[in-house]
Order: structure tokens, then sequence, then C-alpha cells
């Protein structure tokens, strides 16, 4: 019998296409989830189907020569993406299931569209599962999916994994179409979160969901469609590719004499960077000692910038760093620095490895890789942690300075104490914390999670 393949199912490909001078170009795609499967899938080979981000014309090709693994494109026309991935999954979803209720709209057309679209990725992966292949399905985008694969390809192996929290019930039900689209997750054999508390939430819903149980005990829900397993698998990085860049990566000028203070994101209001920023002016008010000592420099990398929202987001960010460097700034010194791109990987890893303080402050984060790619980075003289007590990542990093990101004056406070902690202490801190990553990297975490599958699919 034939080796099972892995066929990977996302939104996005590991890479976007653009239309310049020169015919096609491939960017890498931003964010967490290409970061995550790129290294797995580039290791066991497979098939990855997601959207190649413009529309393909005739003869024009997504493949090429030397690619460690088949991509396969879903297109999507330009109503469709608005519909269905501005609309329905960013403007509806991201915000209910960050626990923003108020920042969701809804519109009928768009959930028809993310309807739609989902039985079009499920169309796609059905043309290529085989004998016991094995379909890896990812994130909001797609939620609907498993069902409808379920439904064309009954045998199939099918695994969802969920990269952003899962709200409380009272949250969630905020959600038309609610109970579809947990009917729709049902569809996968396993169902994996980061973290367990979102793994409870997803469980306290479907428990109220006609015709299902739930046996907590042993993490399995039967319903009308058989049985789903739900887990816990807490995602890592690729530790050893980041530890190598940043071993290699020539020198930055680390805040021009400066102590640097550090912070990355994808430009999104889940991210808290006002709230970043207005904690570091604080620091400055409370703290004048680090004045002309320290420098904030905060990387962003575009996102969704068709969402008004976001759009909304980008004007106040700048208007906070206008004021604080009005206040604080002198002739020859800046307290905030202000990339809006996004940086090759040796430039970040280069920047990670020499910035005395990481500030990783989301107000909602599903996990949240930043944090561990610093950690991974922190290859010379330690630098310290500050994270968010609600991103998933906190669940692990214990060694971490945690706080809550909506209380300015505690992250100013704890600035302040990374600023000053002694040598020993943020070596002993950190040396846990890179432990703890190098062993539970992302492939630990794939081959957890796949091997679950096997388990409860045989
Ligand atoms: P994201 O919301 O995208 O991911 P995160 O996990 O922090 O958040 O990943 C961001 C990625 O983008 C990182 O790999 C980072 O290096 C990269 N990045 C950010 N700014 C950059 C810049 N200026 N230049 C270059 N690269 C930049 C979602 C969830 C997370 C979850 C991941 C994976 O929201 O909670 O951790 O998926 O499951």
């Amino acid at each position: 019998m034939r080796e099972p393949r892995l066929i990977v199912v996302s939104n996005r490909l590991p890479f976007t296409l653009k239309r310049g001078p020169k015919g096609i170009e491939r960017r890498p795609s931003a964010g967490g989830l290409v970061a995550a499967l790129e290294p797995v899938l580039s290791r066991v080979g497979g098939v990855w189907i997601g959207w190649p981000g413009i529309e393909l014309r005739t003869g024009e090709r997504l493949r090429r020569k030397g690619d460690a693994y088949r991509i396969k494109g879903v297109a999507l026309n330009r109503k469709e993406v608005r519909r269905y991935y501005h609309g329905f999954s960013n403007n509806a979803l991201w915000p209910v299931f960050h626990s923003f209720p108020t920042r969701s709209m809804f519109e009928r057309h768009d959930w028809d569209a993310y309807e739609r679209i989902n039985a079009r990725f499920a169309r796609a992966a059905a043309q290529e599962v085989k004998g016991n292949d094995i379909v890896w399905i990812h994130d909001y985008h797609l939620l609907r999916a498993p069902r409808q694969l379920r439904k064309l390809a009954p045998k199939a192996r099918i695994g969802f994994f969920l990269h952003i929290p899962f709200p409380p019930f009272d949250i969630y039900r905020i959600l038309p179409h609610d109970q579809e689209l947990l009917r729709g997750m049902l569809g996968a054999d396993l169902v994996g979160f980061h973290v367990r508390g979102y793994m409870d939430n997803f469980l306290d819903c479907v428990q109220r969901l006609p015709g299902t149980t739930v046996d907590r005990d042993r993490g399995i829900v039967r319903h009308e469609q058989g049985i789903t397993t739900v887990a816990v698998f807490p995602l890592g990085i690729d530790f050893a590719y980041y530890e190598k860049l940043a071993s290699e990566a020539p020198q930055t000028r680390r805040g021009n004499g400066n102590r640097l203070i550090l912070g990355v994101d994808r430009m999104d209001y889940t991210k808290g960077i006002p709230q970043r920023i207005l904690a570091l002016e604080r620091l400055l008010e409370l703290h004048p000692e680090h004045r002309e000592k320290i420098v904030f420099l905060q990387l962003a990398v575009p996102s969704r910038e068709e969402v008004p929202a976001y759009r909304e987001l980008k004007v106040t960010i700048d208007q906070l760093i206008g004021r604080v460097i009005g206040r604080f700034a002198t002739a020859d010194w800046v307290p905030v620095r202000y990339l809006y791109r996004s940086l090759p990987p040796e430039r970040l890893a280069a920047l990670y490895r020499d910035a005395d303080v990481a500030l990783v402050t989301p107000l909602r984060d599903g996990m949240n890789l930043v944090a561990k790619e610093y950690v991974a980075c922190q290859v010379r003289d330690p630098g310290v942690l500050i994270l968010s007590r609600l991103a998933g990542a906190a669940e692990t990093m214990a060694e971490a300075i945690q706080v809550n990101p909506y209380d300015i004056d505690a992250t100013a406070r704890a600035l302040h104490t990374a600023l000053v902690m002694s040598p020993a202490e943020r070596r002993r801190r950190m040396d846990a914390l890179r432990a703890r990553e190098r062993a539970f990297d992302v492939h630990v975490w794939a081959r957890e999670f796949l091997s679950h599958l096997r388990r409860c699919t045989q």
C-alpha cells in the first residue's frame, strides 16, 4: 500500500503572488500560520492547497521547479475575496473569536460567500485525497470545510487546527450561523487548539448543540456525523532555523547606543500596539532616568488594509507615536522608531537577537509566535521577554514577565523591571524559556497532531 500523503488546506499559500513589471512575483505571506506550516511541509512533503492572492490568467503558472511540495491554487475573484475573506472571515469571525464582539459586522451575502468558498476548498481537497491520505485543514477561514469534505470523501482522515482563540459561549453565541459553524468543525476526526481554555470554550458550545454529547474526560464529541476527538497542541516554532539565523546575522546598531525595546506584529487591533506606546510614554514619565537611554522600535507588517478598522488603527498609532516623540525627543534622540513594512527573516532575527527587551503585549492572541522567535534568537547576552497574559503563549512561557496589557501602569512598571534586571536573572529566565521552545518546536507539534489523528482514525 502507498504511503499516506499529507494534504494541507489553508486560506493562504506560503507565498502571495503579485503582478509586477517583470511578470508574476512570489512574496512570502505574512503571519503565523505560514510560519508554522512551511517548515513542516518542506520536511515531510505533500500538497498545500490555498489561495494564491491574485487571479491567474490562462497560461500563468503557480508551481515552480524545485518546490519541496506540490501547490494547488484555489481561485477567488475580487468579489469573493471581499465577501468571504474580508467580510465573513475578518469582519465577523476574527473579532468575535478574539472577544471583541462590538467590532463584529455581519452581512448575509458574506455568509453565503463563506459557505460557497469553503465548499470550493473542500472540493479541491477531495480531488486530491486517495486511500488513507490525511487532510489537515487550518483556521477560521475554513470552519465549514471539514464537514463539506466529509460529505465528498466519507473515508478521508480529516484534521482541523484553529490558530486563534475560541471564545466563551456567551460571546460565541453572538455569531449568526453559530451552530452551522460548529457542525462544520465537527466534520473533522480531530480538532486541535493551542491551549486548554480554547478547547473548553469549544466544548461548552458544542455541548449545547442539539444531537451532540460530550465526554470531557476523553475529549470526545459524539454527533450525528460520527465522532470527533478534541485535544490541545500548543504550537512551537522552527527553533533551529531561528537560532541559526541569529547566530549568523551581522550585528545591528542596537538602537544607536540606546537599549533596544522591540515590538513586532502584524498591524492588527488585537495586538495592543496603542496600549504599548502608552506604556512607553508612562515609563518615560515615571522613570526619567531612562530618557535618552532607550529606544522603542515597533515593526508592523501591513495587514488587511481593505478593512476599515485596520486603516483606523494605523492612524491612531501614527498619532500616538507622533505625540510621544513630540513630548520626549531631544535634538539627538528619539524615543520611538517605527517601520510599517515586512522585514526579511535575517534582519528580523538580528533585531530579535540584539533587543534588550521584547514587548509582546497582545490584547488577545491565539498563541503568538513573536515571543517564541525572540527567545530562539537570544543567542548572546540575554534580554527580557515581556508577555501579555492574554496570549496563548503565556500558558507555557512562565519565565517571561507577564503583564495585563490593558493596565498601562503595570506594563510601564514591567518595562522598568526588565531594564534594570540583573544579568544573572536574565540568564536564568532566558535559559529556561529557550530549553522549552527548543524541545517543543513546530516539528514536534506537527508530529503530535498527525500521530493523534492517525490513532483516532485507525
Ligand atoms: P498572527 O496573528 O499572524 O498568527 P503571530 O503568531 O505573532 O501572529 O505571527 C506573526 C508572524 O509574522 C511571525 O512569524 C513574525 O515573525 C511575522 N512578522 C510580524 N511582523 C513582521 C515584520 N515586520 N516583518 C517580518 N515578519 C513579521 C496567527 C494567530 C497567532 C498564532 C499564529 C500561529 O493570531 O496567535 O500564534 O497564527 O498559529
